[in-house]
């Protein structure tokens, strides 16, 4: 049995690579420099990975940015606004295409970055390829074989990681509408054979080709692809990498209906996700043809608990039986990218919560300890075998996890607290006799512009070197500043900026029980960018109110309208680390509850408008079609339980980002909130007509000025958007709003683009009051 992992986390557990690359990026340190860092990186990787005992080490799993941009630049697929002189793909391109490119210094003139998504269900953001008729394509970068090489040099044989050919294109998008999204694939596979070729050179035995995409739902024409790039490869290897091996690495799901597809590819080995998807090795061993080996992904690779040893020693002994220990290899459910890097690292938490936790250095050698007792024997990791279920076992009669009267109040959960009293045309001119709203009401999403001195206060607050009266002085004085900006703007309802916040999920995970943050649990976003999940270990409570004093204090400074500033609890769930000790529906209302009483107490402070944020709604959906169902019941349920207690009179808002949302209108419809807002920056067209084809039903706010861009519109630019969002749905309807928050913008650019966005409204109100 072999020991292998996907991939490992890249930034360094000091987030080395995200300090290497701001620095290089802002000139103070060279490319030489950057590259000797990252090279030192993945030095140590491999070392440890190598001490530990994995025998099937990845390389090229490391990124500078992302590995799907770097197979953007392995196979020459630059598109040409970043005028690539098309040799070897140079650090000057690949960040360009990460980050966007500046011509002449000339804003307007500027290129933007490529576009990025989520990477399936994670939080993580990879660069999405482009194809355009006719896409060529060649090999442009030597990343995969120089990393094996330089690992081969330290002593250590790795088996390169590869995106394969189909989850490439499958994740791209194509330039014209209506072509078809494989039809590059023929042009694309001989750059997959070179690039096995010269690895197989190299000295690579074993390649990983991750197609993850072979988790979601695929058509017969697709599926039909599969079988013949990878025939098409495998005749390409007889004839030129007899030795050379293939893992084919799939994760994040079943393989459902692709599974006989998976099993019958002409490849060595297939990887399976048997921690979100256990129940499919049974076929997979029943079916697996002889000259298949099977990899077992049975190490969480998205969550950071302690493995349960017996239940992995249980069955991948089944495999082992039926497959022999030849045949079979042990490893992590998927890259282990998705978790922080080290939970001894996590000093200020006690032995006993610490013995629960596995981030990736211990998964690594969970691995390794479990390999070792399938191939040496069991006695051979006794005292292992013993702490691992000592550590359990105190996990599961803790009561740090279970709160009496938690349990409770989930049971008392009824339908119709979940339902707001009246429907919306009801609870719409009730709001509005109070809130006196215009027109196209202008608002923004609710942070402001986060300034170096607010998070240097915040830091010097939180090491004890500025104290309690000093910072909440602080932090009403910069809640001060953002309510009179907002007035001389002329917005119609205010927000209080969430001055007092850094990461809206840790912000809520700090205040409420049954979640633990940690100092160093980083877990890349993108590129150098990284978040710190919260970690839901027991029953989630509210000890007690968490922004109502905030808001009460925003509102007391001004008449208009101040709307209240929540996480909703599918985001807080998403964001964050969950239990697996329950289902994630019953973890999520237990915060729903929480946040629940938090919107209570805000109406009961005198707050008339509510906005609880869902950003991560999306991506929580399940990989396939037919579990959606399953996840809106209890997701969408769990929204509404949190918004909807409040009286006919208090506006709900909700705000999405961060994803595509044409395809789900009548599920946006059926959270009910009074107004959505919602990021349209990337396919407004698209969501305006889903909107009005599905005739949504309540207010919303299109965001109509991206905030992800340096740019600042113009008073013209909203202008004209605006209207032409009025061809398409009804002014009663519409809000106008940025399509996110403010905080990463700077106040030079916030403040004569929400000028401008207010002069246009105006502008529009009038001409649209003359028409009538
Ligand atoms: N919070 C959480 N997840 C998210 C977002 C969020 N996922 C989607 C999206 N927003 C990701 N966007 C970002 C944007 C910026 C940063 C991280 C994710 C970021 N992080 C700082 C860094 O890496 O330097 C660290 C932040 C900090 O110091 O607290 O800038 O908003 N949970
Ligand atoms: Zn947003």
């Amino acid at each position: 049995v072999q020991a292998m992992i996907p991939g490992y986390p890249r930034l360094g557990a000091r987030r080395e690579l995200k300090k290497a690359l701001e620095q290089f990026w802002s000139g103070r340190i060279t490319e030489t420099e950057l590259l000797e860092q990252a090279s030192t990186l993945r030095k140590q990787r491999w070392q440890l990975q190598h001490q530990s005992g994995l025998t099937h080490i990845p390389s090229n799993d490391f990124s500078l940015y992302d590995h799907v941009l770097d197979t953007i630049a392995l196979v020459g697929a630059v598109p040409r606004r970043y005028q690539w002189n098309g040799g070897l793909v140079d650090l000057h391109t690949y960040f360009a295409m990460a980050r966007g490119m500046e011509k002449d210094m000339d804003q307007a003139n500027a290129v933007p970055a490529m576009e990025m998504t989520k990477w399936f269900d994670t939080n993580y953001h990879y660069i999405v390829p482009e194809f355009e008729p006719g896409q060529a394509f060649h090999l442009a970068s030597r990343k995969p074989v120089e990393e094996f090489l330089e690992a081969k040099a330290l002593g250590i044989q790795t088996c390169p990681v590869l995106l394969g050919p189909l989850s490439f294109l499958l994740l791209g998008k194509t330039t014209q509408s209506g072509m078809n999204q494989l039809a590059p694939l023929d042009a694309l596979l001989p750059v997959y054979e070179e690039i096995l070729q010269a690895l197989a050179q190299a000295g690579a035995e074993w390649v990983q080709i991750d197609e993850p995409c072979l988790v979601l739902d695929l058509d017969e024409a697709t599926r039909a692809a599969y079988r013949s790039a990878y025939t098409r490869l495998a005749a390409q290897r007889a004839a030129q990498a007899p030795s050379l091996r293939i893992l084919l690495a799939t994760y994040f799901g079943d393989l459902r209906e692709n599974l006989p597809l998976a099993l019958q590819l002409p490849i060595d080995a297939l990887h399976l996700d048997l921690v979100r998807a256990p129940e499919q090795l049974e076929e997979a061993l029943a079916q697996a043809p002889s000259s298949l080996s099977l990899s077992l992904g049975l190490v969480d690779g998205r969550n950071i608990w302690l493995t349960d040893f017996e239940h992995v020693l249980t069955v991948a002994s089944q495999a082992v039986q039926a497959l022999g220990t030849e045949r079979v290899l042990l490893g992590a459910s998927c890259s282990l990218l998705h978790v922080p890097i080290d939970a001894m690292q996590e000093t200020h938490l006690d032995e006993e919560m610490r013995s629960w936790l596995a981030f990736a250095r211990q998964k690594v050698e969970e691995i390794s300890l479990l390999t070792r007792a399938l191939n040496e024997g069991r006695e051979t990791i006794e005292s292992a075998l013993l702490a691992n279920r000592q550590a359990l076992e105190s996990r599961r009669s803790s009561t740090r996890i279970h709160k009496m009267e938690v349990a409770r109040d989930v049971q008392a959960i009824t339908e119709q607290m979940a339902q707001r009293s009246q429907p919306y045309h009801v609870r719409k001119e009730r709001q509005q006799a109070g809130l006196k709203l215009p027109l196209l009401p202008t608002t923004t999403l609710g942070s402001y512009p986060q300034t170096a001195d607010v998070r240097a206060a915040r830091a010097a607050y939180k090491s004890h070197k500025m104290d309690q009266n000093s910072y909440e002085a602080f932090l009403k004085q910069g809640i001060e500043e953002v309510i009179r900006f907002q007035e001389e703007a002329g917005l119609d309802m205010l927000v209080h900026g969430e001055v007092e916040r850094g990461d809206m999920v840790e912000y809520f995970g700090e205040y409420l029980t049954g979640m633990l943050l940690t100092q160093h649990g980083w877990v890349q976003s993108y590129g150098s960018r990284a978040v710190r999940p919260p970690i839901i270990y027991g029953d989630v409570a509210r000890p007690g109110q968490i922004t109502v004093e905030w808001s009460r204090f925003a509102q007391s400074l001004t008449a208009r309208p101040v709307r209240g500033m929540l996480t909703g609890p599918v985001t807080i769930m998403q964001w964050s680390f969950v239990r697996d000790d329950q289902p994630r529906s019953e973890t999520c209302k237990q915060i729903a509850l929480a946040i629940r009483e938090e919107v209570l107490d805000l109406e009961a402070a005198g707050i008339r408008a509510i906005q609880i944020d869902e950003p991560a709604l999306r991506e929580g959906f399940p990989l396939h079609h037919a579990d959606w169902q399953e996840y809106l019941s209890w997701a969408i349920f769990c929204f509404r339980l949190a918004a909807n207690g409040v009286r006919d009179e208090t506006q709900i808002h909700t705000h999405l980002c961060y994803s595509k949302f044409d395809d789900i209108v009548p599920e946006i419809a059926s959270m009910d909130a009074d107004v959505v807002l919602i990021e349209a920056s990337r396919s407004q067209f698209d969501l305006l007509e889903a909107l009005r084809a599905y005739r949504y039903p309540n207010g919303i706010g299109l965001g109509i000025y991206d905030v992800h861009s340096p740019h600042v519109p113009t008073t013209q630019d909203f202008d004209e958007k605006l209207r032409l969002v009025l061809q398409i749905l009804p002014s009663e309807q519409l809000w106008v709003n940025p399509d996110c928050g403010l905080k990463t913008r700077k106040w030079e650019e916030v403040k004569p683009a929400l000028k401008h966005m207010v002069s246009a409204t105006q502008q529009v109100r009038s001409s649209l009051s003359l028409q009538t």
